[in-house]
């Protein structure tokens, strides 16, 4: 008697997919496995701001589960145990070194959107779906990938673009996906989030959205019990 695979492996992702009015991304990790690139960039930072840190990729997976690149920053510190806790201007001033590294690093065109993506966002537009996007990342990071991705009107496309600093709560609070719902005046369950993080899952589950993982560079074993679909990628769903 064969096992039961897990809901998730049974489901038919294009069907859920093609069903949905609006399909609602993630950036970071889902559209192109960027934070390879955003941990070089908080290096950079490190570096230029005289700070002996550095983060390697398993120090990075770890800090990851802190959404916020300021966030991620403080969290740090806080564990280096190292008083006083680094003032917010300073802080302020490195994820701005950090930000422009990483849009440097993503203009050389070494980052690609993930295989299957650019296919999905044209299918569903001939389709009549709506795009949007729920990141935490800020909208200069976002402009950055999908310009270099898509063309500099890559925005067109977008019925809403929600980042981390247009909400009071980052991930894994529902906050953006909440955002995102009011802007497309739709309901969840009329929606489809496509994500790669626990975070990010459980923060549109939060928001009572159904939710596609696509499994990514530093998330792949996350629990993504609660996903309607898991998937390696985004192939074939265009
Ligand atoms: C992933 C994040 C972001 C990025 C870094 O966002 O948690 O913090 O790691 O970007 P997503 P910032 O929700 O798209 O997966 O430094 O701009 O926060
Ligand atoms: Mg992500």
């Amino acid at each position: 008697m064969q096992a039961e695979a897990p809901a998730a492996v049974l489901c038919d992702a294009a069907e859920l997919i093609r069903r949905a009015a609006a399909l609602i991304f993630d950036v970071d990790g889902t559209l192109a496995e960027t934070e390879e690139l955003h941990r070089q960039a908080f290096n950079h930072a490190f570096v230029r701001h005289g700070l002996d840190w550095e983060w390697d990729r398993a120090v990075y997976r770890d800090l990851l589960r802190v959404t916020g690149g300021k966030e991620r920053m403080r969290a740090f510190h806080t564990r280096l145990r190292v008083a006083p806790p680094l003032p917010d201007a300073d802080i302020a001033a490195l994820h701005r070194i950090k930000s422009a590294r990483y849009a440097e690093l993503i203009e050389t065109g070494c980052c690609p959107l993930r295989p299957g993506v650019a296919d999905l966002l044209a299918a569903a537009k001939a389709r009549g779906q709506r795009l949007a996007i729920a990141t935490t990342t800020s909208h200069g990071n976002i402009d950055a990938l999908l310009s270099q991705a898509l063309g500099t009107r890559w925005a067109a496309d977008f019925d809403a673009i929600v980042a981390g600093d247009d909400v009071r709560h980052k991930k894994p609070a529902p906050d953006v996906y909440l955002e995102a719902l009011a802007r497309l005046k739709l309901e969840a369950s009329d929606c489809v989030a496509i994500e790669d993080s626990a975070n990010g899952l459980i923060a549109a589950s939060r928001a009572d959205i159904p939710v596609l993982i696509t499994r990514s560079m530093f998330f792949r074993d996350d629990d993504f019990t609660d996903a309607r679909c898991v998937l390696e990628d985004l192939s074939g769903l265009g």
